[in-house]
């Protein structure tokens, strides 16, 4: 079977729900992926910010096969040996008082939300079912109903009606739209991508993340960070919010957290909110288990043992100094932090974004556009100068080529 073979049998038995770009994976090692005809590429999508530590980490992989071979899933009716010792470990990583651990980065936003809300309602005392939450235009936070509720993106909720209420939209990187909005004393929250990844890594202002926390806290609203593409080092520090020394109320984490290997989730908060959610009141069959908790520590260990932060830190600021080196009209804009980047596409002979990535498959790297004309670079935090250097050539080549 060839490259066309098994898009084909996908095309046939599977659902439509992605485009992806014509290439079929079969290897990862670190910052290269290989295709089903044995060809190399640089992943320059990292699986869209889950792959910081490398594919196959071996000390990653490590403990998950390590640990599926001893105690896989038990549920949370009873406890298991590897929680606590995982929940203590993550807590202290962070500095918060509880995590409730879940599996996907949606239900670490769903946790947010109803943890949120039941904090409203239980210390605030928002009257029942009034509680409302604050996000941002050009948000993404995952793809359930709710969350998709929230989003002002046609594609991510056209179609999906109706939609939960108790949402107030406002301009990203707006803190006086967002003093406006905290007026209302039913506000519970303010949900924030510190940096939003799907707008097309829209970074904002130097200060807009402390003065939005300011203002949460002068109208006792909780101000909850979406870390799930941002957090874990990826920016050039272990979470964004810390370029800014923002402390969340409710921290939300995902992808990374498990290096690629597993699906973990995580909500971290203080008593005064985590406790709000009593016995029974929500969960998730996988949340919590023993290979999540095993992978997840190992995971969380590598970003500290190979000083992932302030490689993505000092490689990032390389990277972006090197794009904005490349004399093409097609590049309007490079912007980022750390080691996730973007360039704004500057259509040019009926030449897209789209047309670039396939381009750059062609010349070994691979990378996805988002919202048409912008194309994402975020390499695994991993990669090396050297191999960041033969990248930017890759690219430079592919745009003159244009
Ligand atoms: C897809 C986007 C990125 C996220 C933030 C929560 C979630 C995501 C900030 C939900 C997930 C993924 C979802 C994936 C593609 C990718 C994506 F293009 F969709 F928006 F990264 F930018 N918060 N993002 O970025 O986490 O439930 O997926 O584990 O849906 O196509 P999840």
């Amino acid at each position: 079977m060839n490259t066309k073979d098994y898009i084909q049998r996908e095309d046939k038995y599977g659902a439509h729900n992605y485009h992806p770009l014509p290439v079929v994976l079969d290897r990862g090692e670190g910052v290269y992926v290989w295709d089903v005809e044995g060809k190399k590429y640089f992943d320059f999508l990292s699986a869209y910010s889950a792959v910081n530590q490398g594919h196959c980490h071996p000390k990653i992989v490590g403990a998950m096969t390590e640990q599926a071979q001893k105690l896989t899933l038990t549920s949370r009716a009873f406890y298991n040996s590897l929680l606590g010792e995982f929940e203590q470990y993550i807590t202290e990583y962070f500095g918060y008082d509880k995590v409730l651990p879940m599996n996907s980065g949606a239900e670490g936003d769903e946790t947010a939300l109803k943890l949120c809300r039941k904090w409203g309602y239980e210390k605030k005392g928002i009257p029942e079912n009034e509680a409302k939450i604050i996000v941002c235009e050009g948000n993404f936070h995952g793809r359930t109903i709710t969350i998709i509720s929230m989003s002002t993106d046609p594609d991510s909720y056209k179609g999906f009606g109706p939609y939960t209420p108790g949402f107030i939209t406002i301009p990203y990187n707006d803190t006086e739209a967002l003093e406006k909005a905290l007026e209302d004393p039913n506000v519970a929250g303010f949900l924030v991508e510190p940096i939003q990844g799907e707008a097309g890594v829209y970074v904002p202002d130097e200060g807009f993340l402390s003065k939005a926390y300011e203002l949460c806290k002068e109208k006792n609203v909780l101000f909850i960070a979406d870390e799930v593409q941002t957090g874990l080092a990826r920016t050039g520090k272990l979470l964004a919010c810390d370029h800014e020394e923002v402390r969340p109320d409710i921290l939300i984490l995902g992808k990374a957290l498990s290096g690629g290997v597993y699906p973990v989730s995580v909500v971290l908060a203080d008593d005064d909110i985590m406790l709000c959610i009593k016995p029974g009141e929500h969960g998730s069959t996988y949340g919590g288990n023993p290979v999540a908790a095993k992978v997840a520590m190992a995971a969380l260990e590598v970003l500290k043992e190979e000083n992932l932060a302030e490689r993505a830190e000092e490689l990032g600021k390389k990277f972006r100094a090197e794009l904005r080196n490349i004399d093409s009209p097609m590049i309007e804009l490079v912007r980022g932090k750390g080691l996730l980047n973007a360039i704004v596409i500057k259509p040019t002979n009926g030449n897209t974004a789209w047309d670039v990535c396939v381009a750059l498959k062609e010349n070994g790297l691979l990378a996805k556009p988002t919202h048409e004309h912008i194309i994402r670079f975020a390499p695994p935090l991993v990669i090396t100068e050297e191999q960041l250097m033969e990248s930017v050539d890759i690219i430079s080549k592919t745009i003159l080529s244009f």
